[in-house]
């Protein structure tokens, strides 16, 4: 908790090498449920790089820790020999190598914030990233400090049978009182924050794969028992990521075991704790009945993340937390490759657009935005940001591009061998992939020092006469750049020509370097539609004058899959705004036949089409992306507008959609492979807009399919669209039954908030205070908080941003009790108010009030003040 005084901000130009080395550190724990006492044994050295002169002072980071021994060299250290400060144990004089004993009390029983070493549904467990380590015991708790590691945990043997570390489990044995003890070793240094522990009474699911080279892995999957039959997919996308990596990376799993561990409590989706992941449950448990399609993809992306970790992260890791984003964004791309490559290239790479454009480019516009390699920071755990992953991702996907795959995977090879167990930077990572490829990335830093999202403004010309067509490309400043100076960035550019048939006359990846820069295409014989930024090749905003027609003919005839969605997001949200406009002044909507048309014909031959890629193609942008390509967000007025284009689009096309819903019906069982989910998605994608049309048809339609389905995916839709429609006794009916079918399911239940925490309507802020007081709903469980709370907040337009700021105030006051309990999670709710600038009709001010109020609270968490006090500025 901030105590008196404004945290300071920690600043990269201020980065030094540590002055000390851990070289190995022994871990004892006495785990107890009234307190846990952690015994150390740390072997340090001065380090030879730190070039300070003459004795150095040791300093030790630790938070909420009670020192009860400090020995050093084997002799007791008295209160004069050290001081204790707050977060700090500084020992003034120590000799150059040395060894450090220290015992200190912590209390995992109390600890709500859910980083260091706490309890979750009868277990103990451990999250250290980024500074957790710190909260367990007094360390060098920064990632350049490597350190092998042995582990003992001594515990209770009925209440923890499982005690588990990094590493291998190298002795165990028993001890009266009814306690037993086991060691691990981890024979890979590694940083404090890899360092992780559990402790419960789990069952374990188990599994082999055998490495290329011939290694033999035992894999494990502890879970609660409950959950055993939940563990299979994460188990096989676990197979399929470490087969993939060695594949597509070359890299081979190194331990003799790789453990993940599922639990309840946990702040966020996953952590990649060496040959020891820790999961959330959400990320990890899957059954067909129980999770979603999206679940199950989830789970197979997150898997692969953790693991895809282990070199990018682990094997070589960070320097320091302004280089976050070295091992986040290259693991991200390598995560989003192996799920296009386990499902549809197009459609994931469309979903990850998605979630680019929509919360990134918000990011990077509000007072949150940062580079990928962040200048500053007060708290590191606020910069775990779809910056530093999405954005950072992106930007080794250009580069893989720029260099093309096989110097981009000799590149990453150099890396990895140059670079196998140290600390670096994302320099580093640039200058291996340079010295790999001869590729020159000098200008393509920039990327990483300069903030916000840039702008490409197109123009052409053709010239019939001599058949030329010209294409200029002018890059311009992100819009909130400010004064800081800009500079054009390299970027590849990937684009084609189309004739009036939709052939492609010219096909290119540009490499843009310049302000400005003309392309010319000569023979084109035809003037041509340009298909442009196909794939999403670098992430800018693209401005180019494109009509109505050529969106259209785009969305029907470009060979890109990518593009064709692209070109139809743009036609909505052009005929979106257009209603926008009317809603302001007063007019009529009106619905241009071109979409209608362009999705029933897209509809019509459905069976050509990708049906995954189909479902995409008929959905309208959300609007939270709506909001964020407008100057102002009026909230009624977006939502009204969109939501009379859907309506219009379910009558018009209701006869096809109704076709389509029938034709993509599934017989048999579930199985959650890409060609099934692609039809689930398409036949609920038709559900949704044929249930705007509120006819007794579709209502038992809609019945019939929660009723009959076997599994999530249609039955949460099929929930879902009842429960969004008009239809209030009936959705009422059927929240009450699936409460009382699911209530023993944490999992399910967080989707039974999350349904009726996104229902858009005015009235859903009293559904949400009331299920806040239902007995299921934790506060002190994140993924309540995130299933409910944050649903409503984040995902619910039409329902958060009431008038009268009523929403606001909810949320302010969640945040701040919550901010007591977990900070991590209060900075992350509070995201929503701190947009207000964007708000029209005096939500703004609404908005800006409440955090006024939450800065004005006492006792502010140092994640919080920080948000808070940048949205303020
Ligand atoms: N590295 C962790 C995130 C840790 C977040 C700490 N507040 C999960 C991941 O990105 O794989
Ligand atoms: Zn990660």
């Amino acid at each position: 908790m901030m105590k008196d005084s404004q945290p300071t901000e920690i600043r990269l130009e201020n980065y030094r090498v540590p002055a000390y080395l851990i070289d190995k550190t022994r871990l004892h724990f006495e785990l107890g449920e009234a307190g846990t006492l952690v015994k150390t044994n740390l072997q340090l050295r001065r380090n030879p790089e730190c070039e300070r002169e003459g004795q150095v002072a040791l300093k030790l980071q630790g938070t909420d820790l009670l020192l009860k021994r400090l020995v050093l060299d084997g002799k007791v250290l008295g209160t004069s020999d050290y001081q204790v400060l707050p977060d700090t144990l500084l020992i003034p004089e120590v000799p150059d190598e040395f060894e450090l004993e220290c015992v200190t009390l912590i209390h995992p029983e109390t600890n709500s914030s859910l980083e260091g070493l706490y309890r979750s549904a009868g277990m103990f467990c451990t999250q250290c990233e980024a500074e957790g380590f710190r909260k367990i015991t007094y360390y060098l708790d920064r990632p350049d400090v490597m350190s092998i590691f042995t582990t003992t945990l001594v515990a209770d043997k009925n209440r923890y049978p499982v005690l588990l570390s990094n590493g291998n489990d190298i002795e165990r044995g028993e001890m009266g009182n009814n306690r037993h003890w086991v060691t691990w070793h981890d024979p890979f240094k590694k940083p404090a924050y890899l360092f992780a522990l559990v402790a419960g009474d789990l069952e374990v699911v188990v599994d082999r794969f055998a490495t290329s080279s011939g290694r033999q892995v035992e894999l494990q999957i502890f879970v609660e028992k409950v959950n055993l039959d939940k563990c299979s997919h994460a188990m096989s996308s676990l197979k399929k990521a470490m087969a993939w990596d060695e594949q597509v990376y070359g890299r081979e799993y190194d331990l003799d075991k790789f453990m993940i561990v599922a639990v309840n409590d946990f702040n966020m989706g996953a952590m990649e704790n060496k040959g020891l992941n820790i999961f959330n449950s959400s990320c990890a448990l899957a059954k067909p009945e129980t999770a979603t399609d999206e679940a199950y993809q989830r789970i197979e992306g997150v898997v692969a993340h953790e693991y895809f970790h282990n070199w990018s992260g682990n094997r070589v890791t960070c320097r320091d937390w302004f280089q976050l984003s070295l091992k986040e964004g290259f693991t991200v791309f390598r995560d989003q490759e192996f799920s296009a490559d386990m499902n549809s290239p197009t459609v994931k790479r469309i979903d990850d657009v998605v979630m680019l454009r929509t919360l990134q480019f918000a990011e990077d516009a509000g007072p949150m935005a940062h580079p990928v390699r962040p200048e500053a920071y007060m708290e590191i755990s606020n910069f775990y940001t779809v910056t530093i992953y999405e954005k950072g991702a992106e930007l080794v996907r250009m580069m893989c591009q720029l260099l093309g795959q096989k110097p981009f995977r000799k590149g990453t090879d150099l890396y990895f061998s140059r670079h196998d167990g140290q600390a670096v930077t994302t320099d580093d990572f640039i200058t291996a992939l340079t010295d790999a490829s001869g590729v020159d990335l000098t200008q393509f830093k920039r990327w990483y020092s300069q903030v916000g999202t840039p702008r490409l403004e197109i123009s052409d010309h053709y010239d019939l006469a001599g058949k030329a067509y010209s294409l200029t490309v002018r890059q311009l400043p992100p819009t909130n750049a400010g004064d800081a100076p800009w500079q054009p960035l390299h970027l590849p550019f990937n684009m084609a020509l189309l004739n009036t048939d939709g052939d492609e006359l010219a096909e290119r990846t540009l490499e843009l370097k310049k302000l400005e820069q003309t392309f010319v295409f000569e023979e084109i014989v035809e003037r041509p539609v340009p298909s442009l930024l196909r794939g999403f090749s670098a992430p800018v905003k693209l401005h180019y004058p494109y009509s109505r027609q050529q969106r259209a003919f785009l969305m029907a005839h470009d060979r890109d899959g990518f593009n064709r969605w692209d070109a139809g997001q743009h036609l909505a949200l052009d005929i979106i705004r257009e209603n926008i406009k009317a809603f302001r002044n007063n007019q009529a909507f009106n619905l241009d036949r071109q979409l209608t048309e362009t999705l029933g014909s897209l509809l019509a031959c459905q069976s050509e089409e990708d049906p995954a890629l189909l479902a995409r193609l008929l959905s309208l942008p959300s609007e939270a992306w709506i909001g964020e390509l407008v100057e102002r967000i009026d909230v009624d007025a977006i939502h009204s507008a969109r939501q009379f284009v859907r309506r219009q689009l379910a009558q018009e096309l209701k006869e096809e959609l109704l076709q389509c819903y029938h034709a993509n019906t599934l017989t048999g069982d579930y199985r959650p492979d890409a060609q099934d989910m692609a039809k689930r998605s398409l036949r609920n994608t038709c559900l949704h807009y044929l249930m705007l049309l509120e006819e007794p048809q579709i209502l038992t339609l809609c019945r019939e399919q929660l009723e009959s389905s076997a599994n999530m995916t249609d039955s949460r839709a099929a929930l879902t669209a009842l429960v969004h429609s008009g239809y209030t006794h009936e959705s009422q009916q059927a929240l009450d039954d699936f409460y009382a079918h699911w209530k023993h399911d944490p999992q399910v239940v967080d989707q039974w908030f999350a349904v009726q925490a996104t229902r858009p309507s005015p009235d859903t802020l009293d559904q949400v205070r009331a299920l806040c007081k239902h007995p299921a709903f934790k506060l002190a469980n994140p993924n309540k908080v995130r299933a409910l709370v944050g649903s409503f907040a984040h995902h619910n337009m039409l329902g958060f941003h009431l008038g009268s700021g009523e929403g606001y105030s909810f949320l302010a006051d969640c945040v701040m009790k919550l901010d007591a309990l977990n900070p991590q999670i209060a900075a992350r709710i509070v995201l929503p108010l701190t947009r207000w600038r964007k708000y029209a009709n005096g939500r703004d001010e609404l908005m800006h009030q409440e955090l006024v109020k939450i800065r004005k609270g006492t006792k502010l968490s140092k994640d919080l003040f920080e948000v808070v006090n940048k949205s303020l500025k």
